[in-house]
């Protein structure tokens, strides 16, 4: 079975030119502020403080890129993005804010694909539909991952994420960081995606 075996941080910026080199694939995170980006990545890795987990929302306002090692050998970058949606950010800072992610998402060779994170009782809303479109556009491959399954109840978990998938149009994974749910799934499916 697949499975991270090493991950390190290589860069945490809010510059694109501070980016490392793009000499790995690489898979990004995206999603509202506070959804569970880091946690999931931190669960991904099996490393509880490799990114930042923050119980205030909007705190992380940089990329954040990590290499990982898969037990196979191959390393790919794993990238904390900054979260969106966060009401209390002023205009300027949410102007600045797309610039930025529209400019790494738009540039980056080596970005092969974008997990959107949705939490699983809150569903997709305009901001999520907006970056679909973007990432589409672009031709970049979208997948969903549906976070905090682990707070509804089992009987609800199934049709919850195939209602989802209809909406979004995109393969959609069940996912709890903290009660480690559907992790395997999410990486096989990155490394399949990645050709790794
Ligand atoms: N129950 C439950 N809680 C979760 C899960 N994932 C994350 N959380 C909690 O959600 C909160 C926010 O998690 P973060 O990982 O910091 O969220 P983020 O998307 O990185 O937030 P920003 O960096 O602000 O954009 C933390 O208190 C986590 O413990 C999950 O799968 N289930
Ligand atoms: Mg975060």
């Amino acid at each position: 079975m697949n499975r991270i075996v090493d991950a390190a941080l290589i860069t945490s910026t809010g510059k694109l030119e501070k980016l490392p080199e793009p000499t790995l694939p690489e898979v990004a995170f995206a999603g509202r502020s506070n959804v569970g980006k880091s946690s999931l990545l931190n669960a991904l890795c099996n490393r509880k403080g490799l990114f930042k987990v923050s119980s205030t929302p909007g705190r992380t306002r940089t990329i954040v890129h990590a290499e990982a090692r898969l037990a196979s050998g191959q390393k790919l970058y794993l990238v904390d993005l900054p979260g969106y949606g966060y009401a209390r950010v002023v205009r300027e800072a949410k102007a600045s804010w797309a610039e930025f992610m529209q400019g790494y998402l738009s540039t980056r060779a080596t970005l092969h694909l974008v997990v959107i994170l949705v939490d699983v009782r809150r569903g997709p809303e305009e901001e999520e539909a907006q970056l679909v479109a973007f990432l589409r556009e672009r031709g970049l491959p979208v997948l969903l991952a549906a976070t905090r399954i682990d707070r509804l109840p089992r009987n609800q978990r199934k049709p919850a994420l195939q209602i989802l998938r209809q909406k979004v149009g995109a393969d959609v994974i069940g996912t709890s960081a903290t009660e480690r749910m559907g992790l395997d799934e999410l990486l096989d499916t990155i490394i399949e995606r990645l050709h790794l």
